[in-house]
């Protein structure tokens, strides 16, 4: 039985939690693949969201209503995603960078890790570079992820990565770089070891730096 996924997309767009949460689980129960609802259901609706806001389409209040919707919709498939992971790989720490409070992209990158082994320190959102580099020490992280949704915001990947040299642990850890407005010409130029469009090439690259 194939799943209505446009459903799932166009209710993730109308805001509907209710709904969103009760389609996803039922798309569970009938035994679609979390990956599959993901894509094809919640990642089809926000792209049209993203499409719908630049356009002003759709306002603050609609988006953070679908972001919401999104959110419950993960809580029920971040444990299936993570299920799906086989052996320890590494540490990940990630956040969104300061004055950055864009978080769901970095949910999912932060759920691939997990469901790929990783061991995953999500540091959440508005973080500073300081705290970027306590977290890197503190857990011993091989690989550090920062999340940029706002072309304001990307200077502070700039700033943490020089935070992360001036603390001497440069060399321990590999830095990963991620969000809308970022580009893997912007990720050389600000001396990152990586640049990735989206959550599966994300971890494929850190699993490509750390062999
Ligand atoms: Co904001 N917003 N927003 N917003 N918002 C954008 C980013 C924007 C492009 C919309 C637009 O104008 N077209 C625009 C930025 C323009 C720019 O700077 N170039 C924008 C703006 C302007 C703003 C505000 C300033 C609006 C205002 O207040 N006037 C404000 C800023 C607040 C702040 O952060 N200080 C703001 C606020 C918000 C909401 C709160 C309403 C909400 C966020 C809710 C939340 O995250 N909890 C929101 C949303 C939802 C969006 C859009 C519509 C969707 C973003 C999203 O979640 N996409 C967005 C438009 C768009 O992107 N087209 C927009 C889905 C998500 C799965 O994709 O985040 O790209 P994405 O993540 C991908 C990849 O980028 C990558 O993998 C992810 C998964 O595949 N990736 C990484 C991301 N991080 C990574 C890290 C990695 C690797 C890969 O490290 C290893």
């Amino acid at each position: 039985m194939e799943f209505d996924y446009g459903n799932l997309a166009d209710n993730l767009v109308a805001g509907n939690i209710d709904v969103v949460r009760d389609l996803t689980q039922k798309a569970v129960a009938s035994g679609m693949t979390p990956r599959d609802i993901l894509e094809k259901g919640l990642l089809a609706g926000m792209d049209i969201v993203g499409k719908r806001f630049k356009a002003f389409e759709m306002f603050i209040p609609e988006v953070l209503r679908s972001a919401k919707s999104m959110h419950a919709a993960m809580e029920i498939l971040r444990p299936l995603l993570i299920a799906s992971g086989v052996k320890t790989a590494g540490t990940l720490v990630i956040g969104t960078v300061q004055g950055d409070l864009h978080d769901i992209g970095k949910n999912l990158v932060s759920m691939m890790f997990e469901g790929a082994g990783f061991s995953v320190v999500d540091l959440g959102v508005d973080i500073k570079p300081q705290a970027f580099v306590d977290a890197v020490s503190e857990h011993q992280a091989n690989v550090l992820g920062l999340s940029a949704m706002l072309t304001t915001t990307m200077p502070k990947m700039l700033e943490t990565v020089g935070a992360i040299q001036s603390a001497g642990i440069r060399n321990q850890v590999k830095i990963m770089v991620g969000g809308a407005p970022v580009t893997s010409d912007f990720a050389e130029s600000i001396g990152a070891d990586a640049y990735a469009a989206n959550a599966t090439s994300a971890v494929e690259k850190a699993k490509e730096l750390l062999k």
